[in-house]
């Protein structure tokens, strides 16, 4: 088997189980099962230029490569064609876009930096997997310094469709350099197709089936779901978790419900919408009042960036207007917590909490849903309600599925989750199970390598 390198913006430090972040969580499961290299930024921004040479550090079957940045390459890269250009683009947030021409310059220097690092640890046979948004040109960059090793990519977050896309200056280049890669995955079946629309109408390239034609050159596209490692998760949520029994139990006496909400602090996660729907629930639903409190774990991210700060105070404020309307002495409905949760913390609070509340605006995928059902026992499981526009919801459609945007329809299904009989509650979370099993973290892994490795086209 040729060695797996593994290259995203940041690598994770694979033994911090409260690490936060989707792409964090399934590398870490994968590469832990395979071995391999993972190269990085690691975090730092210096005043000064270093050499491109990775600093190396072993974890087990993994070794972890890691690279400064400066901190103008932040500014410009990470902060901003990311953060500011591509992040709310992906998420169809053409209102938030915050482009200015140095941020691409910076995004196109600083991928050549990752591709002068990786330059110096290649082997020949290596097989290179390139996640996420910040690393499109990264195939481009390599291919233009020799490089001929196999390379895949896959983009955690959404692809927008063409008319979306075409609000980016140099749009054209950026599909360009995806197709540099000989695989390129996406989360869903939505995103895949926008990309092909892409391709054939304002590039002109040959599709058959998942495979694009560019000049001379094959170009496997294909549909990978991220999954999770189900036992390892399902077996955190069993183990007791004294503070959580401890209140668990009082809410048993007192025969309340919980209804859970856990996000990176990000405007896509739809939280000031869950919030208020939460609120009209109260309102359409006098009953749950007293009844049912809304807990949401919510994980401080990229505050640098103007927006962030913005939904925090928004949320602040919003969860603080709610607990003043509704509280008593001895309820509070909403719980807002503003920090990161060890992961075995977290999946106890999932099993104990009767409705997991997933709704974000647009999401890749959303692994907080896979968990939450994973974390469920099979005796007396939880209900999840799931934002349409959640990449999960194509596979996970036994959950009560919601749109986002309309706080009537999700206050009926926190209702309707809330009040579901045990044989309802019961067959859905078979059916959810199922599907998370089906496409784990393993399968999630063994079908990318297994196209990038054997280039077996996908299945259309
Ligand atoms: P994220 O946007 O980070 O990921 P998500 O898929 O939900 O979103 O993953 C978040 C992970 O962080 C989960 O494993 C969750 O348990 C953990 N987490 C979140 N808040 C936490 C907290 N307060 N404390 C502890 N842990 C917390 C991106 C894309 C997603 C895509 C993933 C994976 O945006 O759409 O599903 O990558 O591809």
């Amino acid at each position: 088997m040729s060695r797996l390198v593994i290259v995203s913006n940041r690598v994770a430090d694979l033994t911090n189980t409260a690490q936060a972040g989707g792409l964090a969580v399934g590398v870490g499961d994968s590469l832990r099962q395979r071995g391999g290299v993972w190269l990085g930024w690691d975090g730092q921004r210096l005043k000064y230029e270093e050499p491109p040479e990775p600093r190396i550090r072993k974890m087990g079957p993994v070794s972890l490569a890691t690279i400064p940045l400066t901190q103008q390459d932040y500014d410009e890269y990470y902060l901003g064609f990311s953060n500011s250009v591509l992040w709310p683009l992906f998420h169809y947030r053409l209102d938030l876009v915050d482009y200015k021409s140095e941020f691409l310059e910076g995004y196109r220097r600083v991928n050549g930096k990752f591709a002068d690092a990786l330059m110096t640890i290649l082997q020949p046979d290596d097989v290179i997997w390139i996640h996420d948004y910040h690393l499109i040109p990264l195939a481009s960059e390599l291919r233009r310094r020799g490089c001929t090793q196999r390379m895949g990519f896959f983009l955690h977050i959404p692809f927008p469709p063409p008319e979306i896309l075409a609000a980016v200056p140099r749009h054209k280049w950026l599909v360009e350099c995806l197709l540099d890669f000989d695989v390129i995955g996406f989360q869903t079946n939505t995103d895949l197709g926008n990309l092909q629309h892409y391709v054939a109408d304002q590039l002109g390239c040959e599709m058959s089936g998942n495979v694009i034609r560019t000049g001379e050159r094959e170009v496997i596209s294909g549909c990978f779901p991220i999954g999770i490692d189900v036992d390892a998760f399902s077996q955190m949520a069993q183990r007791p978790n004294e503070e959580v029994q401890i209140e668990t139990h009082r809410r048993r006496v007192l025969r309340r419900k919980q209804i859970i909400g856990v996000d990176r602090l990000d405007y896509t996660k739809g939280l000031p919408d869950r919030l208020r729907a939460f609120e009209r629930l109260l309102e359409l639903y006098p009953e749950h009042v007293k009844n049912v409190a809304l807990i949401q774990i919510a994980t401080p991210t990229r505050e640098e960036v103007e927006a962030y700060a913005d939904i925090r105070r928004e949320l602040e404020a919003l969860s603080g207007a709610i607990n003043g309307r509704y509280a008593d002495f001895n309820w509070t409905p909403v719980r807002y917590m503003y920090r990161t949760v060890p992961r075995d913390a977290l999946a106890a609070l999932f099993r104990v909490s009767q409705v997991g509340f997933v709704t974000p605006l647009r999401d890749g995928m959303n692994l907080v849903a896979k968990e939450y059902v994973a974390a469920q026992s099979m005796d007396d499981p939880g209900v999840l309600v799931l934002s349409k526009f959640a990449g999960a919801a194509e596979e996970l459609r036994e959950a009560l599925i919601v749109n986002p945007y309309d706080s009537d329809d999700m206050a009926r299904a926190l209702n309707r989750a809330l009040t579901m009989s045990l044989e309802e509650r019961q067959e859905r979370q078979q059916a959810l199970i199922d599907r998370i099993r089906e496409k784990d973290a393993n399968w999630w892994l063994k079908s990318f390598m297994d196209a990038l490795e054997n280039r077996n086209p996908v299945p259309a």
